[in-house]
């Protein structure tokens, strides 16, 4: 039984000098803008409005960190966790799209604390081609991947096994490795936490 005892937002950054310094272990969060990133942070935090979630895709601009104490067997760890924007946004210039390549590219490269990535799919639509896209990017890179379907909640409740399981296959990957997620349902969220334990470690 994985319990949250804290959660609170650290600070948002666009430049490696402005990340913060702990050398706390970071999970970060990648999908298409408007997949559920920051909703899903407020459920695995177990808060309602640590993040600012919106219909507006393309909401989150910066990278943005919060803070999380756990309790996992009697022991206390802190994790950090990292919300990113999200990519496959129509509206944005060109300018914009480089700014953002620039900004992800150099945190996954650099972010040394950085253990874990959950590369996040929606149940319903994914993958697509940036999805796809990003996990070979990801692939090639230190840290761990976590793959997560979202909303999940939007299949019926007969078809969400069978479509994770086809998921797993387009992505290549071994049995049970996409994790099924709800942030509406609170789907998911021992799973994603245990997996992110066992992780790190
Ligand atoms: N049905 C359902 N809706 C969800 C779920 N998670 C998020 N949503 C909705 O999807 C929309 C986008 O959620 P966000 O968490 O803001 O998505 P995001 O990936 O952070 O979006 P950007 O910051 O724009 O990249 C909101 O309207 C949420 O309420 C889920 O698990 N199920
Ligand atoms: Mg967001």
């Amino acid at each position: 039984m994985i319990r949250i005892i804290d959660a609170a937002f650290v600070t948002t950054a666009t430049r490696p000098d402005q990340y913060p310094r702990e050398p706390i272990p970071e999970v970060a969060f990648v999908g298409r803008s408007n997949v559920g990133k920051s909703s899903m942070i407020n459920t695995l935090a177990n808060r309602n409005k640590l993040v600012r979630v919106s219909n507006t895709p393309g909401r989150t601009r910066t990278l943005n960190f919060f803070d999380v104490t756990l309790e996992n067997k009697a022991k206390k760890r802190p994790i950090r966790l990292c919300d990113l924007p999200g990519y496959g946004f129509a509206k944005v210039s060109k300018a914009e799209r480089e700014q953002w390549e620039t900004m992800i590219g150099t945190y996954l490269e650099e972010r040394h604390t950085l253990k874990v990535v959950v590369a996040i799919i929606d149940a319903e639509v994914g993958p697509t081609e940036d999805d796809m896209h990003m996990l070979d990017v990801l692939n090639d890179m230190p840290p761990r991947i976590l793959v997560a379907a979202t909303k999940i909640d939007r299949l019926a409740k007969t078809k969400r096994q069978n479509r994770l399981n086809s998921l797993t296959q387009q992505l290549e990957l071994p049995p049970g490795a996409v994790l099924g997620f709800s942030s509406t349902d609170k789907l998911g969220v021992e799973q994603v936490w245990g997996t992110l334990l066992d992780i790190i470690g």
